[in-house]
Order: structure tokens, then C-alpha cells, then sequence
């Protein structure tokens, strides 16, 4: 009997990851071409346009690349996802922090804008993450965000706390600061993720690599949790 219910608990795995993958976006642009697998176009009229080209510091590896004065690449999800749970990533490189805004995740109404700003001087002084549709800003002090160097941006939300979770990191996952804050608006009562959109700078190209969004990665771990506490369980008798 319990061998039908751990065959059961299989099948419901299996499912379960099939609907994380089918959901998820990933795009590593080895393929050379934003236009294709995923699609992305053009956001602004502005040029020069974004492209698909060589990493500055890793020959092998293709990349994103935005140019000056605020270009942008944008693809609308195949599946539009939930902001509850939500798990977004994207590796980051920029010649100068200067900048602009990096990431946009958007939906009817509400947006998550990740983006640096300047004190009067012109000097980079901060990041704030704006809710668009709301007009809240989020802002947070810079302490080490590197130049020069890939590095990740990470932005979820956490179901049980409702909090909205932004870190960087260093590729060799090294975190350099994490801050979090509540969402202004109920998470659950609007509108699915639609579309990512990553913007270039004002003064420097800017390169993005490896963008992932996930939706609620919690929900696999605890059925494989399950899964393997009846399996332990039963090998216990
Ligand atoms: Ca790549
Ligand atoms: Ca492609």
C-alpha cells in the first residue's frame, strides 16, 4: 500500500517540477540573439541599440549588452508570473556605476525598478527600489557595489515574512548587502509579473548575463520534503 503512495508522491514531484521549469525564464543569451528564445525588443527609440555580444572579461561567454543614455531590452513572459514568491536574478557588469536603472519587473499597475542614484554632485550615492503605481521608493545607501566586476542582483519575495528581499552578490556568492522591506500593496491581489526589462546607463555600456525568474521556489522543496519523510519513515519499519 505505502509503495502506491510513495509512487504517488513521485508522480506529484515530477508534475511539481515540470510546472517550475515550464514557468520559469532563463536566458544566458548564448545563442547571440535577443530576438529569439527567449524574445526581447527594443524598449526605447534611442541608440545606439542594445545588442548580444562578448563578455568584457570572460571571452567565452555572450552577454546583453546596453549602450548609453537609458537603452533597453524587453521580453514579455511566455507565462506572466506571481509576485508572491517570486525569485529573480541577473548578473551584472558595468565599466561605470554612473548609472541608470538595471531592472524593471512589471505588471499592470505595479512595478519592482531597481536602479542607482546620484547625490547633487553627480557622485552615485544609493540604489532605491521603486513601486511603480504606487510612487514608494525604497532607498538604501551604496557601501560596495563593484565597478568593473560581474556581480549578481537578487530580488524576491519571501511568502511567510511578505517581506521583499533585494542582495547583491559577487559571483563567488559573496553578499555584499542585503536590505528588505514589507510590499505597499498585497502581493496576492494583483496582477502577475508580465515583463522583465533590463536598462542600460547614462555613460557606460552595461552588460547583463544569466536572467532567471522563478516562481515560488518554496513550493518544490516542501513537496520533496514530504516526499522524502515518508520515504524515511517507511525504511524505518
Ligand atoms: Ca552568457
Ligand atoms: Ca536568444
Amino acid at each position: 500500500m505505502w509503495k502506491q503512495g510513495v509512487i504517488l508522491l513521485m508522480f506529484t514531484l515530477v508534475l511539481a517540477l515540470s510546472n517550475v521549469l515550464e514557468a520559469a525564464f532563463f536566458d544566458d543569451f548564448e545563442d547571440g540573439d535577443y530576438t529569439d528564445n527567449p524574445t526581447w525588443t527594443i524598449g526605447s527609440t534611442r541608440q545606439p541599440y542594445p545588442s548580444v555580444g562578448v563578455d568584457p572579461v570572460r571571452p567565452n561567454n555572450l552577454v546583453a549588452q546596453t549602450n548609453i543614455d537609458s537603452t533597453s531590452l524587453i521580453t514579455v513572459l511566455e507565462t506572466p508570473q506571481p509576485w508572491l514568491g517570486f525569485d529573480y536574478k541577473e548578473e551584472y557588469f558595468a565599466q561605470s556605476l554612473i548609472s541608470n536603472s538595471i531592472v524593471q519587473l512589471q505588471s499592470p499597475g505595479y512595478t519592482i525598478f531597481w536602479k542607482t542614484y546620484f547625490n547633487g554632485a553627480n557622485k552615485l550615492s544609493g540604489f532605491f527600489v521603486e513601486e511603480m503605481g504606487t510612487g514608494i521608493k525604497h532607498e538604501h545607501a551604496i557601501t560596495a557595489i563593484p565597478n568593473d566586476e560581474w556581480w549578481v542582483l537578487h530580488i524576491s519575495h519571501n511568502i511567510n515574512t511578505n517581506l521583499m528581499i533585494v542582495d547583491y552578490s559577487l559571483l563567488d556568492g559573496t553578499v555584499l548587502t542585503e536590505v528588505s522591506f514589507e510590499p505597499s500593496v498585497d502581493l496576492g491581489s494583483i496582477s502577475d509579473i508580465e515583463s522583465v526589462a533590463i536598462v542600460g546607463g547614462l555613460l557606460a555600456p552595461q552588460y547583463f548575463d544569466n536572467i532567471t525568474l522563478v516562481p515560488e521556489p518554496c513550493t518544490l522543496s516542501l513537496l520533496a520534503l514530504g516526499g522524502l519523510s515518508l520515504i524515511k519513515r517507511r525504511s524505518r519499519r
